[in-house]
């Protein structure tokens, strides 16, 4: 390479944006964590799906590879390799160094990617220690290496390609350990986007494996996931443990404008509506114009089919939104050519425009649906009327329950032991299990910031009980009233008394199994405390160790051993095992797990809506099968209680 090509303007631009990426990856992915890290693979997926909608491509394989890289090949047309007019370098080279350059090369009439951070592959590059991309086009294989972004060498022509191989392009890239928390690619949060993007975009087939370890006979660990029908298998798959209440998934779809509408729904017996709405791909957690738009349409629809069938006697006036979404499962995804996302976690589709083409088609497309299904049309409707009875039944009980503001303190449940400061970002909640570690947890927490509710071993299980039901429940309606904030419609994340609640459970199975009830209480009921990332989970540790004087914690027995092993140089030492948090004297729970110096505590967030409401109906709900099976799939990575 000359000189002047490679300190031409162009060039400098290019590193310009590289270094401006690598200073600030937060701004251009969301954070560096496991979250980030995983961000990279759906860019470059995001890159291969384009090029399926586009008509181009039906195969996309992403490999987790033993080194922790990942690779994602696609079978489209190949990144171009032509020369770029004004950077004079190869379009492949331009794409992966230059930031936002990917969609310029094509006159698709629009892309689907890009989205939420949607910044381009040549991102992925800039926070790779490593990248090797490999198209195949025009009659040849071409290379390219780059390292933190910036290439190695020209672009190479391999080889020439035979007449019947196929097009397409593989990327491999090796995030930057400086750059990354983590390198640790999790199989199951791959799975669960990869899955989701397969439902979104019906007929592209998109294979996970792993080759980080081999199964016990041998084999990679590998999954396909291919939906030729679309989101209506989407949902299907959502109601696998649910009973529906009629055969068929209601599916429509609609263009306008360029715009593509898609819906999908079935009705079930469950408590639990499971609405998941997408722009772009993207899940649009925060809602916006199409899920108004759908929810606005359903609304009528069906008061309008109780009022003409009248089907509404038991209820005085019309049923709300709400009683007509419990047990609702719906997907709808609408692709825009120019999507405006807003919102806190900008996950909020904001194109005014969307909400009546969305209105427009439920409307005339589900009432046209009910007229030829009289049945279904019925059973939804009289499962509302059941929900609104008991929504009235509910809300005289929950205007006893609610605090209304914080200077309410007398209204705190009397097993609360409060803390000192009323300022949340400093307050938190150790919601313990049991009396005998309540009481441990009172003696020993800092008064001035940490306040203990015991909670009673097994709490209500919210998946099987309407609002009504729970909130008869005293260990539920403590923890409502310690944490101040309502609860389901009515719950404001302003008004939380703690901005960590710590749920304090035995390290065991029941502790398990409790965290699992507390989660589902929070993720049905005050969802915003686990979107916030304000639970966290206790990880007191299994053993502590003595040796001359000083004190060892251990989290596993492989640590143990390690401890033993290597601390202690295989001596005999005192180890002790701690059963649970009950058994630990005040002095050691607050050394070991309310202590903000030493304490681990696990954060518990929710990734993905659709696999968590999953995980809840099937660990939660009726049907024994599908739960004995979740459990055997994903307990022994213990990744079940992560949402
Ligand atoms: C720009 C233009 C064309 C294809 C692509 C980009 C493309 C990018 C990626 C990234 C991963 N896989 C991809 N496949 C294709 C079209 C160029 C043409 O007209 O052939």
């Amino acid at each position: 390479m000359s000189q002047e090509s490679e300190y031409g303007a162009g060039q400098i631009q290019v590193l310009e944006g590289l270094e401006a990426v690598r200073k600030r990856p937060a701004m251009y992915i969301g954070s560096t964590d496991a979250r980030g890290l995983h961000h990279l693979v759906y860019e470059v997926v995001d890159n291969s799906i384009d090029e399926a909608l586009a008509g181009h491509c039906d195969d996309i394989t992403v490999t987790i590879n033993a080194d922790d890289s990942v690779t994602v090949s696609d079978d489209g047309r190949g990144i171009p390799v032509d020369t770029h007019d004004e950077y004079e370098r190869p379009a492949l080279e331009v794409i992966l160094t230059v930031l936002h350059a990917g969609g310029k090369f094509d006159n698709k009439s629009y892309q689907v990617s890009g989205g939420l951070h949607g910044v381009g592959v040549s991102v992925v590059n800039a926070l790779s220690e490593r990248l090797e991309a490999e198209v195949k086009r025009d009659g040849a294989v071409f290379r390219h290496a780059f390292e933190a972004g910036e290439p190695v060498g020209d672009m190479e022509r391999a080889r020439d390609m035979d007449d019947d191989e196929e097009t397409g392009t593989e990327v491999t890239f090796w995030p930057d350990t400086d750059v990354f928390e983590t390198r640790d690619f999790s199989f199951s949060t791959l799975s669960n986007r990869l899955r989701e993007l397969a439902f979104l975009n019906s007929g592209v087939r998109i294979t996970l494996r792993d080759e980080r370890q081999e199964t016990e006979d041998g084999e990679v660990i590998e999954e396909t996931y291919e939906y030729e029908g679309g989101i209506r298998e989407f949902v299907e798959y959502l109601n696998e443990t649910r009973s529906v209440m009629h055969d068929d998934v209601i599916y429509f779809e609609d263009e306008d404008q360029n715009i593509q509408v898609e819906v999908a729904m079935q009705a079930t017996e469950d408590l639990q509506g499971s609405i998941h709405a997408f722009a772009n791909n993207i899940n649009t957690r925060e809602g916006g114009t199409h899920l108004t738009g759908f929810k606005t349409a359903l609304t009528r629809v069906v008061n309008d089919y109780g009022n003409e069938n009248n089907l509404l006697g038991d209820i005085d006036g019309n049923l709300t939104g709400e009683d007509i979404r419990e047990g609702l499962t719906a997907v709808i995804s609408v692709k825009h050519p120019d999507p405006q996302f807003e919102g806190q976690t900008k996950t909020k589709l904001g194109n005014s425009e969307v909400r009546g083409i969305v209105e427009g088609a439920m409307h005339e497309q589900l009432g046209t649906y009910f007229e030829e299904h009289p049945d279904t049309a019925q059973a939804i409707v009289l499962k509302a009327v059941e929900a609104a009875k008991a929504r009235k039944a509910a809300q005289k009980a929950e205007e006893l329950t609610r605090r209304k503001s914080a200077l309410e303190s007398t209204s705190l449940p009397g097993k609360l032991a409060d803390c000192q400061t009323k300022d949340p970002e400093e307050a938190e909640l150790f919601i313990a299990e049991g009396d005998s570690a309540g009481g441990s947890a009172k003696q020993a927490r800092n008064p001035e910031f940490q306040a203990v509710l015991p909670i009673k071993g097994k709490i209500l299980n919210v998946e099987k009980h309407r609002l009504d039901r729970i909130l008869e429940n005293d260990e539920i309606r403590n923890m409502i009233t310690a944490i101040g904030a309502g609860i389901g419609d009515e719950f404001d994340i302003d008004d939380v008394r703690y901005k960590k609640i710590i749920m304090a459970t035995d390290a065991d199975v029941d502790g398990a199994h409790i965290r699992t009830l507390m989660l589902t209480f929070f993720y049905r009921h005050m969802r915003p405390l686990l979107e916030g990332g304000y639970v966290y989970a206790t990880q007191p540790p299994l053993y502590r160790i003595r040796y001359r004087g000083e004190t060892y914690d251990a989290m596993t027995d492989a640590e143990r051993d390690e401890i033993v092993e290597e601390v202690c140089d295989g001596n005999p030492t005192q180890v002790q095992r701690f059963k649970g948090l009950g058994e630990m004297n005040p002095e050691q729970l607050w050394e070991t797990t309310m202590n903000p110096e030493n304490r681990i505590l696990k954060q518990i967030t929710v990734e993905d809506a659709a696999a968590a409401d999953k995980m809840f109906s099937v660990l939660m709900g009726d049907a024994v099968e599908p739960r004995k099976q979740f459990i055997k799939d994903h307990a022994p990575e213990a990744e079940w209680i992560d949402i």
